[in-house]
């Protein structure tokens, strides 16, 4: 559904809890080949508060040199493990005329993690759209303009929601505000997984 004209797709609990529990399947199959890791921001260095991977043949990576795409895991040096196919699939569902991705960016949330306003703007053709699916604990998300500072809406974002941003909202600022802790039971530690997929390269 569009909840801006031209922009923002919303499908609420599009993904079933049976297909949540075998996304995470593949998802902790691929973790020990790709550990979470705790990226750093440019400039500053500070931690951010989620603890991040990727999946695909390159990885979106945050720390002191900026913000890019590498092809290998920062810790282990290793290439990034394949895409599941469980979460291809979602993307070609509902994105049929796109290019595959290439990029599956897993982030996961603790309780107290946030994400602050960004723009998704390292991709090479910023007209593909980029697609997000929610795991766990529910999240307040917040949504804004093409510039920083413009009026923002807020949606809450539960375990099985996902999130398109493509054509006028491409490049609209976004963030997470807080997780609501204990609203799902998918992740037995609690928390929440988020995925973006996108075509990077
Ligand atoms: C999150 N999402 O949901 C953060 N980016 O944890 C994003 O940064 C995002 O939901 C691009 C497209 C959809 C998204
Ligand atoms: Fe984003």
């Amino acid at each position: 559904m569009e909840i801006r004209p031209n922009g923002t797709q919303f499908f609420s609990q599009h993904v079933s809890t049976e297909d949540q529990n075998l996304l995470l399947e593949d998802i902790r199959a691929r973790i020990p080949d790709a550990p979470l890791y705790t990226p750093t921001m440019p400039r500053t260095g500070k931690s951010m508060s989620v603890r991040m991977t990727n999946f695909g043949a390159a990885g979106w990576m945050s720390d002191a040199k900026g913000y890019r795409y590498q092809r290998a895991h920062p810790e282990t040096g290793n290439p990034w493990p394949d895409i599941p196919q469980s979460i291809l699939d979602i993307w070609t569902g509902l994105l049929p005329d796109a290019p595959l991705p290439d990029v599956c960016l897993c982030n996961y949330y603790p309780a107290d993690a946030k994400m602050g306003l960004h723009q998704d703007r390292d991709e090479q053709d910023l007209t593909i759209p980029v697609l997000s699916i929610s795991l766990g604990d529910t999240a307040l998300f917040r949504l804004g303009q093409t510039t920083r500072g413009g009026k923002t809406q807020s949606f809450k974002l539960r375990s099985g929601d996902v999130m398109i941003l493509q054509g006028t909202d491409r490049l609209a600022y976004h963030g997470i505000d807080r997780i609501y802790p204990g609203t799902s039971s998918l992740l037995k530690q609690g928390g929440r997984i988020n995925l973006t997929l996108r075509k990077a390269l």
